[in-house]
């Protein structure tokens, strides 16, 4: 008995806190605060929103293309030990979730000798619906005192307001995930040149109750594939480096050539040993493919054999569903398309405009990855 009275002791004491939580959650809701400090990537189907709390940081790294050369590139990463990583971590949320992306700006790869302050960096939500409190764009956020000291998510700035997150500051974007569909986040901080330095990722919003659907009611899929497309320029990259840690002369971004196209971070053929860059299906099946492109040139992509079905094009569903052999994408834009696979085989998505894809890299037929239907 007494065990008893001390548990419903315990239960009476949880139901108050957890009524606590929602008074205090609701009242952080109505002043524009962050919401709450939990959760992680969503699976789909969920049908209560939740809080959603993702951290990045800004890192580093050398990447070895399929040609052997090395190429300087920072970028994000949810690991603080880790080297930064291409794309940055996809963030996947439900439908009427509250989003928090936390940038943690503490080892900035900009803040060298030759650059004493540091680039700065952003988190811009791209595509997002979103009070401009949370944009990422430096002119607008984030909020900063007089002493131009960053101030919380909602809070009126005085004095100096603008400015990206310099090395030793951070800040939380804070936002509802109020339309299914595919978006991307990139820094908004010198922009051609982080963004062509790796700052980019995925951010995929899931529509309740409807697991297998890119937005509620469109047609279903089973194989759910995200394709951040981008390019690299690699002298660009290389005299970057020198820029930042040789004191070299900036780089003129706008002389920018593409030596290498990427998906999700690498080149052909090292796609083909990146789960998340092979599609493998059965006959009969509907691929999903949720397509970013983050790079500077338009991708026209095809798969010989296989037909793409646009479902929605940045963010929002179309009322109709066009049928194409070919999928342009422009830079920046953001496109949900399936592909009916109905035999079996190994298909190569592929892209259209050859310079997109240089022939001085051994990138046969300018290929991309593979569709493989058993
Ligand atoms: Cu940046």
């Amino acid at each position: 008995m007494k065990l008893m009275k001390k548990h419903r002791g315990r239960i009476v004491i949880r139901v108050l806190l957890l009524a606590l939580a929602f008074v205090v959650t609701g009242m952080l809701g109505a002043c524009n605060l962050p919401f709450g400090q939990t959760g992680s990537n969503a699976k789909g189907g969920a049908t209560v929103p939740q809080t959603r709390t993702f951290k990045l940081y800004v890192r580093d790294n050398w990447l070895t293309m399929p040609d052997g050369k090395k190429a300087y590139v920072f970028g994000y990463t949810d690991n603080p030990k880790g080297p930064a990583q291409l794309p940055g971590p996809t963030l996947v949320v439900n439908e009427g979730d509250k989003v928090n992306v936390i940038l943690i700006n503490d080892k900035d790869p900009t803040k060298t000798q030759y650059n004493t302050t540091g680039d700065g960096h952003t988190i811009h939500l791209h595509g997002l619906d979103l009070y401009s409190a949370s944009d990422g764009d430096p002119m607008t956020t984030p909020p900063r005192d007089a002493n131009g000291k960053v101030l919380p998510y909602g809070a009126k700035g005085k004095g100096v307001q603008t400015g990206s997150l310099k090395q030793g500051e951070q800040f939380t974007y804070s936002f509802i995930a109020d339309h299914a569909g595919t978006y991307w986040y990139h820094c908004h901080q010198s922009t051609p040149e982080h963004i062509q330095m790796g700052m980019y990722g995925a951010i995929i919003i899931r529509p309740v109750g409807q697991p297998n659907h890119a937005y509620l009611n469109s047609p279903a899929f089973d194989v759910d594939s995200t394709f951040v497309l981008s390019d690299l320029d690699l002298p660009g990259h290389n005299a970057d480096y020198n820029t930042l840690y040789k004191n070299a002369p900036d780089v003129n971004w706008t002389n920018s050539k593409i030596s290498y196209a990427l998906l999700n971070g690498k080149a052909w053929p090292e796609t083909l040993k990146d789960s998340r860059s092979v599609v493998n299906a059965k006959a009969g099946q509907t691929v999903l493919l949720r397509l970013v492109n983050a790079g500077t040139q338009v991708y026209t992509l095809s798969a010989p054999g296989l037909k793409f079905q646009t479902i929605g094009t940045d963010g929002r569903k179309l009322s109709q569903y066009p049928i194409s052999d070919t999928i342009s994408l422009g830079p920046a834009e953001h496109n949900d398309v399936l592909v009916h696979v109905d035999h079996a085989g190994t298909y190569t998505l592929h892209e259209h405009i050859d310079e997109n894809v240089p022939s001085s890299v051994p990138t046969p037929d300018t290929n991309l990855t593979t569709i493989t239907v058993k």
